[in-house]
């Protein structure tokens, strides 16, 4: 059988704000995670529309489509494409999941939730000849499951080729999360068997790890056991994580020492009445300064993600967060507008509210004020978001902010990270464009190798000196 997967992009052709550089991070580990349940007989191929321009004029049997909020559109017209030409199209992800109906109109068949269940029982059904309308995830579980087909994805298009997720969901449930919807009619929190974890981080090849799980430390007991798997194994790696797991001293010591350089926060707003009205309750009352502090001292860069927007907020979040971002010395931010996905109980409420103003799901990337904010006006949340990520970028930003560590070492790393991230995208830009980052990366990772090890012979001396 002729299986063909794709990851649908609203491409630079399409959207003036496509940004090579973040969408060539990762390869799209969800349709690896769904090939590993086909045999080695069946042929498969995985493109992302990201990375590469789309070949649609094979006729493969059955097409995979996995559909993001900002990708339906183009995912529907491929569909479309597909089921012309004959093939059996199936369409799952997260959009479809939150608007089952209108995917439907697209597919021959749906897949809710996570496939880890659902996508053998169709393949059952389909060798059978009786393929199912609608399949809705029921079993979560990850105990067991075959390790992704990486092999099938273009390693060196990819930033990042080495993501990983060893968990699945979050054990919390905030108002905008996709969450509520994705995860529906079961489990919504669960993780792998550690030692199967384990083996899947020691085939991966290269020293740089990415955990794309929304919530790595979500089971401080996996958590554990699975930084102390990992400590010896010379692995460096970045991961999501939340202020409450920062501020677990036990925890982050074994982070640290399993090789955590950096943790993605989701801070969200520095107003307590914001966070309470969206559920997130898990960041009230813990100092966001002391979570900052405690990762730097263990050497670990944060990337801080704020949302703006909530009904709390007015115009001067945007000042007041920036600036909130550069004392504590934080390396990268990301900054969104608040979105109401379908399907989330912030949706909801704002539908009930009739405070929506566009179901164009293109406008939903987080940079469109996509309903009426309760505290400014829409231009001034649009003008407010894109003067948040200027204001906190600019040279003088960064230096002040770097300044807020005590060592050199530190400081210096901090410019070095956040100019070569940020200020460098154009020349990111022309890499993946001339498609040299497969030589690239391997090249920065060795450059990157030899500068640490150059400040470690440089602060040697200075550490016995002072000393003595
Ligand atoms: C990595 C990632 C990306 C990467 C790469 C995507 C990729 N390679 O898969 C990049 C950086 C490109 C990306 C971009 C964006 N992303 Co993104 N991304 C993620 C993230 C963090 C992890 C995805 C992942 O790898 N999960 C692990 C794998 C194993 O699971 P999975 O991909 O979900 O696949 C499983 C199921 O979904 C299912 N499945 C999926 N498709 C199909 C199809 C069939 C037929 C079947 C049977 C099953 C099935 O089976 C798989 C196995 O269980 C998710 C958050 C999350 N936890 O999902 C957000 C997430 C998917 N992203 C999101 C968004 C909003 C975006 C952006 C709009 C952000 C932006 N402002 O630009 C862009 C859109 C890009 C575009 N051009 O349109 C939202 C989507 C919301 C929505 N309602 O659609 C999410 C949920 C995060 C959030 N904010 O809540 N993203």
């Amino acid at each position: 059988m002729k299986v063909k997967m794709i990851l649908p992009a609203l491409t630079e052709a399409k959207s003036p704000f496509f940004r090579p550089v973040k969408y060539s991070m990762f390869p799209p580990l969800g349709l690896a995670t769904l090939a590993a349940y086909l045999p080695p007989d069946d042929e498969v191929t995985i493109q992302d529309e990201h990375v590469e321009t789309l070949d649609l004029s094979d006729e493969p049997d059955v097409v995979v489509i996995q559909v993001y909020i900002t990708s339906a559109y183009r995912a529907y017209a491929i569909a479309d494409h597909y089921r012309a030409r004959g093939a059996h199209v199936c369409l799952g992800g997260v959009h479809v999941t939150s608007l089952p109906d209108e995917a439907a109109a697209h597919a021959d068949t749906i897949f809710l939730g996570p496939g880890e269940d659902t996508w053998p029982a169709f393949l059952r059904d389909f060798r059978a000849g009786r393929p199912g309308r609608v399949y809705r995830s029921r079993e979560r579980t990850l105990i067991g499951a075959p390790t992704p087909r990486r092999e099938l994805l273009k390693r060196n298009l990819y930033l990042v080729p080495n993501s990983i997720v060893v968990s699945r969901g979050c054990p919390h449930a905030c108002d905008f999360c996709y969450k509520t919807s994705f995860f529906a009619g079961g489990r919504s929190f669960y993780t792998r068997a550690v030692d199967e974890a384990l083996a899947e981080i020691e085939s991966l090849p290269g020293r740089h790890l990415y955990f794309l799980d929304d919530n790595l430390f979500g089971d401080p007991r996996f958590a554990g056991a699975l930084m102390d798997g990992m400590r010896g194994m010379g692995r460096v790696w970045s991961a999501g994580g939340t202020v409450q797991a920062a501020l677990d001293p036990r925890l982050m010591d074994r982070a640290a020492a399993a090789g955590m350089r950096s943790l993605f926060i989701g801070f969200e707003t520095l107003s307590e009445d914001n966070l309470r009205a969206q559920n997130k309750h898990h960041n009230l009352h813990r100092s966001y300064a002391e979570a900052i502090a405690r990762l730097h001292d263990l050497g670990a860069m944060v990337n801080a993600s704020f949302v703006f927007g909530m009904d709390g907020d007015d115009e001067g979040v945007f000042g007041r967060t920036v600036s909130w971002a550069i004392e504590q010395g934080v390396e990268t931010a990301t900054f969104h507008i608040l979105t109401p996905y379908p399907g989330t109980p912030l949706h909801a409420r704002m539908a009930a509210q009739g405070r929506i103003t566009t179901s164009d799901w293109d406008l939903y990337d987080t940079r469109h004020a996509v309903f009426e904010p309760a505290g400014m006006s829409t231009e001034t949340l649009e003008a407010g978001y894109w003067g948040a990520y200027r204001d906190f970028y600019r040279w003088g930003s960064i230096l002040r902010s770097a300044a807020a560590k005590p060592e050199l070492s530190a400081q210096l790393r901090h410019v070095a990270y956040t100019g070569a991230w940020k200020k460098a995208e154009p020349l990111w830009d022309a890499i993946i464009r001339a498609r040299l980052l497969g030589v690239v990366v391997p090249l920065m990772e060795r450059v990157m190798g030899a500068g640490r090890r150059a400040v470690r012979t440089l602060e040697a001396p200075a550490a016995e000196m002072s000393r003595a």
